[in-house]
C-alpha cells in the first residue's frame, strides 16, 4: 500500500485521478495481454492510441472481420484470449463473424467493442451508430457483458478473460459505452479495483473410474485408433500425446489443425489411410475432436457396420458426449490430465495394439503415399495442384517451423493431404464451419504472436475475402509469403454462363489476373509463377527474406474440381481421381 498501510480509506485515496482509458489499459495489461488487433474511429480512437503509447501492441487492420479472426487464431496459438478492438454497430458486426468463429472453434477471444450510450440506444433516439450490440452478441458466443461504471473494468475484464479460456474455451463479448472511457475515479482507488487472474484455466482431473473404464474399453480393441483433434493441439499438451500414443502403440487419425501434434511421417499416423482405419476401427478415442460433419458424425457407411464401433471420448466440455453417437467411455478432463492418467494407468506391461492391424494400416498407408508420389513431380506448365503443392510440401519439409496457413476448396482439400505437417499448431486453416476469409488475419497473428516466417497458401476466392490486408502485412513488415493459386475462380475457372448475356458464370473471375501486382503496390514483393520450379524458388527467396511477398501462381483452371467434399480427405483418393 502507497501510505504504509494505514487503513483509513480517505486516507488510501492519492487525490490523482484515473480515468476508463487508463484503467481498461491497465486492466489488460495486469492480466498479460500484450496485442490488441482492431479498426479504430469513434468511440474507441484514443482508446487505441493510448493503449499503444503504454506499451501494449496495437494492430490496425483495413476489415474489423481480419482483426478478428487474427485474434481468434492468436487465442488458439497461445492459450490466451486474444483481443479484437472495434467500433460500435457496423464495426462490432464486422468483427461478430470472427467472435462467433471463435466460438465454434473453442478458442479464446474477446471482442472489445465501443458503444453508443444506453439512454439513447434503449429508447431508440438514434445516435451515431446506435445499436443494442450486447443483445445481438449474447447468441453469437460464449458470453457477453457490459461495463457501465469506471469502477468495475477490472472485474469485467477478469469476468471476460475467465469465461473466455476456461472450460472449453470460446468467444467473449465485451461492451464499452463510449463515456466509460471518460469516466474518472480516484487513482488509489483505481489500481485497487483491477483484478488479476489466477489459474485462468484450472486443470481438470478425470475420475478414476472414468480412466478404468476407458482402460477397459481400450485393452478389449482389435483394430483401435486414436483421432486427434484441434483441442488436443490447442491443449499444449505435446508430451503427453506423444507418451499416450506411443505407449500404447495405436495408430493415430490427424484433424486437419492437429497435424503435426506428432509428425504426419510418425510411423503410427494413419492420416494416408484415412478411409480404412475409419471403416474398420473397432474402438475409436477421440482426443480433443467433435463427432461433428468432417467426421461424419461417427455413424454412416465411413465408419463400417453400423455399431461397429465404441468410442472412448477425451473433451473438457461434458455435453460434448453422447452428441451423436453413444460414447462408451466419457473422459471429462483437460488433454494433459486425461492423457497422463490414461497412460499411467496403461503402465508397462499394458499390450501394445495388435500388431496384425498395426501393419495392415502401414501397409494400406504405404501403398497411398507411393501412389501419390509420382503426381507431386509434375511439373507442368499451368500447374496442377499435385505438381505445385509438391514444390511446397517440399519446403515444408525443409522449413518445419514456418507456420502454414491454408483456405480455398481444391487448395485447401489438396494442401490438407499434400502438405505433411512436423511440428504441433504449424497449421492453420478454414476450422469447423469451413470459412473463407480467415487466411489474413492468421497469417497476420501467426506473424505477430510466433515470430515465425508464414506462409499462406490461398485459393483466388479465398484471398479476396481478406485480400486488402496485404497493404497491413506490409505496413507492419511481416515475414509473411503468400501464394495465390490463381485458377481463375471457385473451384474452377471454366464454367460459362448459359443465359445468353454477357455476364460471366457464377463462379468465375477475371482471366489471367495479377495478384502479385496487390503486394508490389504496397512496396512488397511481387512475382507471378508459371511452373513449380519457378513457385519453389520465389517462395524459397520470400521465406529467406523474411519481406512481405505474394506469388501469383498459375493453376489450369481445369484441373479442380467442385468439392469442399470432405469425405474425399484421403490424399490418394484425392490426387488419382483426377
Ligand atoms: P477438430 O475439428 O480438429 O476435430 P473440434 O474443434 O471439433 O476439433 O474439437 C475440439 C474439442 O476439443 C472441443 O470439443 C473442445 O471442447 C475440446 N477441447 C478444447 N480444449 C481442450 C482441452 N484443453 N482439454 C480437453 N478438451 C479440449
Ligand atoms: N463464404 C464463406 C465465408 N465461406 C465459404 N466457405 C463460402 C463462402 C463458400 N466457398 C467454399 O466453401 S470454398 C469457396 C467458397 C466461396 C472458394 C473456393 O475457391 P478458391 O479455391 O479459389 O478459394 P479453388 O482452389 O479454386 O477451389
Ligand atoms: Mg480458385
Amino acid at each position: 500500500m502507497a501510505d504504509g498501510g494505514k487503513t483509513n480509506v480517505e486516507a488510501e485515496t492519492s487525490g490523482n485521478l484515473t480515468d476508463g482509458f487508463h484503467l481498461l489499459i491497465d486492466a489488460l495489461k495486469l492480466n498479460d495481454v500484450e496485442t490488441i488487433y482492431g479498426v479504430p474511429g469513434i468511440p474507441i480512437t484514443d482508446f487505441g492510441r493510448m493503449a499503444q503509447a503504454a506499451g501494449l501492441r496495437v494492430l490496425s487492420f483495413r476489415h474489423e472481420q481480419n482483426a478478428g479472426n487474427a485474434a481468434a487464431i492468436a487465442g488458439f496459438l497461445t492459450k490466451k484470449p486474444g483481443i479484437c478492438l472495434t467500433v460500435s454497430a457496423p464495426g462490432f458486426l464486422n468483427g461478430l463473424t470472427a467472435l462467433a468463429h471463435a466460438t465454434t472453434n473453442c478458442w479464446p477471444m474477446i471482442l472489445i467493442s465501443g458503444s453508443s450510450e444506453r439512454e439513447i440506444v434503449d429508447l431508440m433516439q438514434g445516435d451515431y451508430e446506435e445499436m443494442d450490440q450486447l443483445a445481438i452478441a449474447k447468441p453469437l458466443c460464449k458470453a457477453a457483458y457490459r461495463i457501465l461504471h469506471a469502477q468495475d473494468i477490472g472485474i469485467g475484464v477478469a469476468r471476460a478473460i475467465r469465461a473466455a479460456v476456461s472450460g472449453r474455451p470460446g468467444g467473449v463479448y465485451l461492451d464499452i459505452p463510449g463515456n466509460l472511457l471518460g469516466q474518472v475515479m480516484d487513482e488509489v482507488e483505481g489500481a485497487k479495483s483491477l483484478v488479476k487472474v489466477i489459474d485462468a484455466a484450472p486443470a481438470q482431473i478425470p475420475a478414476p473410474d472414468a480412466v478404468d473404464r476407458a482402460i477397459d474399453v481400450i485393452k478389449s480393441a482389435k483394430k483401435p485408433l486414436i483421432i486427434l483433434g484441434k483441442g488436443a493441439a490447442y491443449a499444449q499438451a505435446d508430451d503427453a500425446v506423444r507418451a499416450f500414443v506411443e505407449t500404447s502403440g495405436i495408430p493415430y487419425l490427424p484433424m486437419s489443425m492437429a497435424k503435426g501434434l506428432l509428425p504426419d511421417t510418425h510411423d503410427l499416423s494413419a492420416g494416408p489411410a484415412r478411409s480404412l482405419v475409419l471403416k474398420e476401427s473397432d474402438v475409436v478415442i477421440m482426443v480433443g475432436a467433435r463427432l461433428n460433419w468432417l467426421l461424419s458424425h461417427g455413424k454412416g457407411k465411413q465408419w463400417g457396420e453400423p455399431g461397429s464401433t465404441k468410442f472412448v471420448q477425451i473433451d473438457i466440455e461434458p455435453r460434448e458426449m453422447d452428441s451423436n453417437v453413444e460414447i462408451a467411455a466419457p473422459l471429462v478432463g483437460d488433454i494433459g490430465s486425461v492423457l497422463t492418467a490414461l497412460t499411467d494407468a496403461m503402465g508397462k506391461n499394458f499390450p501394445k495394439a495388435p500388431t496384425e492391424w498395426v501393419d495392415a494400416v502401414k501397409a494400406k498407408k504405404d501403398a497411398n503415399i507411393a501412389k501419390m508420389a509420382p503426381t507431386l513431380q509434375n511439373n507442368a506448365s499451368p500447374m496442377n495442384y499435385a505438381g505445385a503443392l509438391g514444390a511446397l510440401r517440399t519446403i515444408i519439409k525443409e522449413r518445419p517451423d514456418a507456420i502454414l496457413v491454408n483456405e480455398g476448396a481444391n487448395t485447401l482439400d489438396f494442401a490438407r493431404s499434400i502438405i505433411d505437417m512436423y511440428k504441433p499448431r504449424k497449421r492453420l486453416d478454414v476450422g469447423t464451419w469451413g470459412v473463407m476469409g480467415v487466411g489474413m488475419g492468421s497469417a497476420i497473428a501467426a506473424a505477430v504472436e510466433t515470430g515465425l516466417p508464414v506462409l499462406a497458401v490461398e485459393g483466388d476466392s479465398a484471398f479476396g475475402f481478406s485480400g486488402m490486408e496485404v497493404e497491413t502485412i506490409c505496413r507492419y513488415n511481416l515475414p509473411v509469403c503468400i501464394v495465390v493459386f490463381n485458377n481463375n475462380g471457385i473451384y474452377r475457372g471454366t464454367d460459362v454462363n448459359t443465359n445468353g448475356t454477357d455476364d460471366p458464370a457464377t463462379t468465375v473471375f477475371v482471366e489471367n489476373s495479377r495478384y502479385d501486382q496487390m503486394m508490389a503496390a504496397f512496396g512488397g514483393v511481387g512475382v507471378q509463377a508459371e511452373n513449380p520450379d519457378e513457385l519453389a524458388r520465389a517462395v524459397n527467396a520470400a521465406m529467406d527474406s523474411g519481406k512481405p511477398t505474394l506469388i501469383n501462381a498459375i493453376i489450369d483452371p481445369k484441373a479442380g474440381k467442385e468439392s469442399g467434399n470432405i469425405g474425399s480427405l484421403n490424399p490418394v483418393s484425392v490426387v488419382s481421381k483426377k
